[in-house]
């Protein structure tokens, strides 16, 4: 973090940048990988060779496209569409899709890459891909959202399918969407093809524990991070950014597992209630009512919202950033360290800025980033991809029994590959040389693609 990047990587970083001008949370995460590479080139010269830092950093390909669509009152619409498919070395591309207006190109990008580790670091079967749309969801009516879904995927089912690209919900993409992009798929291409999405509905081919996959997951690989350390979460205080699928599930674990959450937030505020969050309430309120976090107040009289408030000033022993990109910075980092923080989980994507991270490796807690701490939801895509193809469907026991093995796996693979490049302790280290040497491995035996 923050290292020079040595003389045979830095030229390699420099050649991104120029290629891709103005993207800078794609920069951001290029660069964040490539600090962990040196040591692999130095043990692997053939990677060196056959240049598969800069070919991994080239996405396959990249479409984007032109959402035309209506409002209720009429009113024509145009929005932007993203599909990046960034690497199929070691299964068709898999990512989610993400509506939310501050999506563009640099963005989509940065996601795809981080996907591609994170899919490689659950060992199952995945390329890495991510896409979606400068679309906002917020306060649209449900034909708007289903009028939008289906004029996205009338371009965007050319380019999917179960043996080639296997999209997902993100920020803005719930089951919801996933339904009304999944009926309009099996109406062009006249196929029952249940592969093709993930994050179905229960009913139609979708997998039990998907939906509490990535905070389970998140919650999992925390709670294997302690027990390294001989803890573990039983009267921990806890903080959750967010209050969407990811902070909600990551919530549940939480008090499952004996701790308390005490903080969440959405983008308007944050919502403090020191003697626990009301899980059942949060639920009503953003999944079904579809409300703000603020209206948690109403209900709790001892809770208190802070308009525009920082989540990270609450004391808390495990703070797991479950809302979006650089959520937390470097002075956000040193509070919570300085307020008895001992464990960080990523269940954002990238949600820590360099700064941020820097001052947790130094301060040698517990940090879990999000391409292994996150990793869970992914891999119940892929658990879902496999009853699809098996026309089965798992219980909700055998499929979290499924998810918490592959998060302790992750874990082991993360702790041992630290370890091995000489960097105890460092998830970092060990999460980004991991995923790369998988991707690596096979991008060497196919040859030069
Ligand atoms: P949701 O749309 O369900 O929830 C997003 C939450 O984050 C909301 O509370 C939202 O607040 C808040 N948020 C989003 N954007 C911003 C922003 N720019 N500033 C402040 N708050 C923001 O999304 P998810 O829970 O699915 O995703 C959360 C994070 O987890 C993302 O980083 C995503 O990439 C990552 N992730 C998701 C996975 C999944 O399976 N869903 C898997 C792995 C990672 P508001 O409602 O006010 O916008
Ligand atoms: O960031 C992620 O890993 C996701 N949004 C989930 C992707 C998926 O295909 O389930």
């Amino acid at each position: 973090m923050g290292n020079g990047l040595g003389k045979v990587i830095q030229p390699i970083y420099d050649e991104v940048i120029a290629r891709n001008p103005a993207e800078k949370e794609f920069h951001q995460a290029v660069r964040e990988v490539l600090e962990s590479l040196g040591p692999v080139l130095a043990k692997h010269p053939e990677f060196g060779e056959h240049k598969i830092i800069q070919r991994i950093c080239e996405p396959e390909r990249q479409i984007i496209f032109r959402i035309p669509w209506t409002t209720d009152k009429g009113e024509d619409m145009i929005n932007r569409g993203f599909r990046v498919q960034f690497n199929s070395a070691l299964g068709p591309y898999k990512g989610g899709l993400r509506f939310h207006p501050t999506v563009y190109l640099g963005i989509i990008k940065f996601l795809g890459f981080e996907q591609i580790f994170k899919n490689a670091l659950t060992g199952m079967p995945i390329g890495g891909a991510k896409g979606g749309s400068d679309f906002d969801p917020k306060g649209k009516s449900d034909s708007e959202i289903m009028r939008f879904c289906q004029s996205l995927m009338t371009e965007l089912h050319r380019h999917i399918g179960e043996h080639t690209d296997v999209p997902a919900g993100d920020i803005g993409v719930s089951a919801r969407e996933i339904g009304f992009m999944y009926g309009q798929y099996k109406r062009l291409s006249n196929k029952w093809e249940a592969g093709v999405l993930t994050g179905k509905g229960l009913a139609w081919g979708g997998s039990l524990v998907r939906k509490e996959a990535t905070g389970y997951g998140a919650v999992f690989f925390v709670h294997e991070m302690l027990k390294a350390r001989g803890d573990d979460f039983e009267g921990k205080i806890c903080t959750v950014s967010g209050s969407g699928n990811v902070a909600i599930y990551t919530i549940e674990k939480i008090h499952q597992l004996g701790g308390k959450c005490v903080a969440c937030s959405d983008s308007g505020g944050v919502i403090y209630h020191e003697k626990g969050l009301d899980l059942d309430l949060i639920k009503q309120l953003k999944e079904v009512d579809r409300r703000r976090i603020s209206e948690y107040t109403k209900h709790h009289k001892d809770a208190v919202y802070k308009e525009k408030g920082n989540i990270w000033e609450i004391p808390c022993h495990v703070a797991m950033p479950s809302a979006t990109e650089n959520e937390l910075d470097g002075k956000d980092a040193a509070m919570l360290v300085k307020n008895g923080c001992i464990a960080v989980g990523e269940g954002a994507n990238m949600p820590t800025t360099p700064e941020g991270v820097e001052v947790f490796l130094k301060a040698k807690i517990a940090y879990g980033p999000g391409k292994a701490a996150n990793a869970g939801g992914v891999a119940t895509s892929a658990l879902e991809m496999q009853q699809n193809a098996m026309r089965d469907a798992w219980s909700f026991e055998e499929t979290e029994v499924k998810l918490h093995k592959i998060m302790k796996n992750i874990h082991q693979l993360c702790y041992e590959t630290a370890e091995e490049y000489g960097e105890p302790g460092n998830y970092v280290v060990g999460a980004n040389i991991a995923g790369f040497v998988k991707v690596a491995r096979a991008m060497l035996a196919h040859g030069v693609i």
